[in-house]
């Protein structure tokens, strides 16, 4: 039997504590993928019973898979806590239903322009704000934001959706919706702000005014590792609750989320389901993009290099877990503030156990992917705070030659790892020593440094 809203007390887990019926759409997700399911969507299933408003449509912007998996489903599925052996199933019932926008997005922006919508959320990975990885700019060249500004009725990035969105309500005397980025990028706010209103400017300039005075962007910090959902986790699932579920999420039982204050159109609760609101998640975005994902991204460019799977696996290996918990102590954290009342210390230790939970599975491929996206807020911004301190930071050009390794190194039969990044083809025919010089990554500064060159050559 099926998980879906007829058979859901059948399931052995817990359930949403509040009648679906009820609920009411008043959050888009875009980017409905395992991380949105295991993060935000938890949070909202916490909420439903103070204030059914607030369920959310999800939208897949890529591939129709999700929609796929869960629609049959009512939009139920398993979320799945893993802690050394024990497993805690939950079902959440807080997506009501997934749109699969790909080829064709005037559906899901008609349903975007709908009073009720107040939310648009995001996780559409660092690729999806079709941005220059250096500057936080909108890059125009991007064929997407190319063919968005040419069709702004029917777009395919995230980008031209939530201008095409909001161009219709600003049309139809609805007011705005908030935008809320939930991506590893720093102030993901700003930059979400800024791809739109450039994209705006050249489509519409009174769109832009218009933006520019009613939308607010909110910046956000996300935290919870997800690996990607296996066959077996699927065999697990069933056999643990009674019911197949076509796409379940695996997770730790670790989570976080910092969400500045500033919605233009109301907001769920979410202090009540605890989230931290705040003024400023500057210290806390720094704090989890350089230590957490810093770390992430050198383990899986180390780890994949030494001959490892997972992030447990590499941390097994002494001389890697040596180095993560180095890196952290001696170049990392020194160029953090913190935020008040967090001790750095600790944050490091507690970040050493979760990447050595056993029961995660998570793929360092996973991780390596879309390194040109991820390693200008990950590794190269904390260079750049060290470089003008006077400080060294040998550990940290370690992994930028790590990552070159991986793109370049080759076996008999050609590359040895696969390199899933926007910039793969760019990257692969640039010869190996001029890779550190490419402006679109390691911005003008880092591009034309000369110790900087020297020290990741060492
Ligand atoms: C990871 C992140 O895949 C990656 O690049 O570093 O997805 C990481 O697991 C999350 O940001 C944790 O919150």
């Amino acid at each position: 039997m099926r998980l879906s809203q007829s058979t859901l007390t059948d399931a052995k887990a817990r359930l949403p504590d509040y009648d679906r019926d009820q609920v009411e759409t008043g959050i888009i997700h875009l980017g409905i993928g395992a991380f949105h399911r295991a993060h935000q969507a938890v949070v909202i299933d916490d909420l439903l019973a103070q204030d059914p408003s607030w369920g959310i449509i999800g939208a897949s912007l890529r591939s129709p898979k999700t929609a796929d998996a869960l629609n049959p489903q009512n939009g139920l599925y398993t979320l799945v806590s893993m802690q050394g052996q024990k497993r805690e199933c939950r079902v959440i019932g807080s997506v009501c239903n997934v749109l699969a926008a790909q080829g064709d997005a005037r559906e899901l922006v008609a349903k975007m322009a709908l009073p009720e919508i107040r939310v648009i959320s995001l996780t559409v990975t660092e690729k999806g704000y079709c941005h220059a990885p250096a500057t936080g700019q909108l890059d125009l060249s991007h064929p997407d934001v190319i063919h968005d500004l040419e069709n702004p009725a029917n777009p395919v990035s995230a980008v031209g959706i939530i201008a095409s969105a909001l161009a219709r309500r600003k049309e139809n005397g609805v007011g705005p919706f908030t935008v809320m980025s939930c991506d590893n990028l720093p102030h993901n706010g700003v930059v979400t702000r800024q791809v739109v209103q450039s994209f705006a400017d050249r489509l519409d300039p009174s769109l832009a005014v218009w933006i520019r005075e009613h939308v607010t962007f909110p910046s956000t910090m996300v935290d919870r590792i997800v690996p990607s959902t296996t066959d077996a986790d699927r065999e697990l699932v069933e056999e643990v609750t009674g019911l197949q579920d076509a796409w379940p999420v695996m997770t730790e039982p670790f989570w976080q989320w910092v969400i500045e204050d500033n919605f233009c159109a109301g907001r769920p609760a979410y202090e009540t389901a605890g989230v931290l609101m705040t003024d400023d998640v500057t210290p806390f975005e720094l704090m989890k993009l350089r230590l957490l994902n810093g770390s992430h991204s050198a383990l899986a460019y180390m780890g994949l290099l030494a001959g490892h799977e997972t992030v447990s696996d590499a941390m097994a290996d002494e001389g890697i877990a040596k180095f993560i918990s180095d890196i952290m102590r001696l170049e990392i954290a020194p160029t953090l503030d913190g935020p008040v009342g967090v001790d750095l210390k600790t944050y490091q230790s507690d970040l050493l156990e979760r990447f050595k939970n056993p029961s995660l599975n998570h793929k360092l491929a996973q991780i390596a992917m879309d390194g040109s996206q991820k390693l200008p807020q990950r590794i190269l911004d904390t260079i750049r705070d060290r470089m003008a301190a006077g400080l060294p930071f040998e550990r940290l050009a370690k992994v930028i030659s790590a990552w070159r390794d991986f793109i370049y190194l080759k076996g008999e039969d050609g590359f040895l790892f696969e390199l899933n990044d926007p910039l793969a083809q760019e990257l692969r025919a640039a010869e190996k020593a001029d890779l550190t010089k490419n402006p679109k990554i390691f911005g003008t500064d880092l591009s034309r440094s000369q110790a900087f060159h020297e020290t990741v050559n060492r």
